[in-house]
């Protein structure tokens, strides 16, 4: 059997797995998860290298148009790039809806590209028959490669899809080294970790005012000293980050740098500043520096 390589985006509206099915289906936690939409802003890449196929998925922002901000711009243009460069688009859906959100994300993918309709969430669809008739009003959106029920909660069917997408993928020999898992660094990873924490502690709009900036990583025999700044956009969004007697911020960096304790497998010690720059979500030099440019 010859060997496949290629680039699989993933590609849907917020909210719809699409970090936890990377996350899944490469076996490690590299992209982070919130119950929130846009909680990914930053494309992550997740190899996984098997016998016959080594799959390079992008993890990219969900696309969605509700706000217009110069930050959600620059992820939608981050999205549709993803899916413009990749070998095959992963369409991630939530399974038994199909709202116009989602059709948009469709109609951004090139006619001539090949996509996998993957319908995720499945473990929510009691009884499972329910299905049926939804695969098959999907199947009349697009000719898709193939259209794969799945779940990335429970892992349910995720080898079926990864031979289905094996099949969409050219005959070439692997690109990256067995294993390699991602092309991301530490210090990325870092600024994950913590943001993502305050995408499930903080309530309301806030996680999204806030940026992370990893203003120093340093690596002293076995220990990574790692200091951060969250960047937020109002003088009043700082006593909430920062909780009662500094008491939230405690929680969201000692949950970060667990995260991190497991992912670099060391120890951790992390500092975190909160400072304010009003407008950096808006600031082009800003989003240069964060990595949105
Ligand atoms: N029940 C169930 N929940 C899931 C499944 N996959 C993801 N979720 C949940 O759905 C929510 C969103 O998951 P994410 O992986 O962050 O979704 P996303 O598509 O990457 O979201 P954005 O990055 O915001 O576009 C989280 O609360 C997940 O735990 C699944 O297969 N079943
Ligand atoms: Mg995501």
């Amino acid at each position: 059997m010859s060997y496949r390589c290629g680039t699989i985006a993933l590609a849907g509206r917020p909210n719809t797995g699409k970090s936890s099915l990377l996350n899944r289906l490469v076996g490690e936690k590299l992209s982070i998860v919130s119950g929130r939409a846009q909680t990914t802003r930053h494309l992550v890449t997740g190899i996984l290298t098997n016998a016959d196929c080594q799959y390079i998925f992008v993890d990219a922002p969900g696309m969605q148009s509700r706000h217009g901000g110069r930050l959600n711009r620059a992820l939608n243009n981050r999205a549709s790039e993803a899916a413009g460069g990749a070998d095959v688009v992963g369409w991630v859906l939530e399974a038994m809806r199909l709202s116009d959100a989602d059709r948009e994300v469709l109609a951004s993918v090139p006619a001539d590209g090949k996509i996998v309709a993957i319908v995720n969430q499945i473990d929510r669809v009691k009884p499972r028959h329910k299905l049926m008739p939804f695969l098959e009003r999907l199947a009349e959106q697009r000719d898709f490669a193939a259209i794969v029920p799945v779940s990335a909660m429970s892992g349910e069917n995720c080898e079926v899809l990864l031979a289905a997408l094996r099949d969409a993928l050219p005959e070439q020999d692997a690109i990256y080294p067995p294993d390699q898992l991602t092309d991301r660094d530490e210090r990325f990873f870092a600024a994950e970790l913590l943001r993502e924490q305050l995408f499930r502690n903080l309530g309301e709009e806030l996680p999204y005012a806030c940026e992370i900036e990893i203003a120093s990583f340093k690596e002293e025999g076995r220990l990574r000293r790692i200091e951060a700044t969250i960047w937020v956009e109002r003088d009043s969004h700082k006593p909430i980050v920062l909780g009662e007697k500094g008491a939230r911020l405690k929680q969201i960096g000692t949950a970060a740098r667990k995260g991190m304790e497991t992912m670099f497998g060391g120890k951790v010690y992390l500092g975190t500043w909160v400072k304010v720059k009003r407008g950096w979500s808006e600031d082009e030099r800003m989003l240069h520096a964060l990595g949105h440019k």
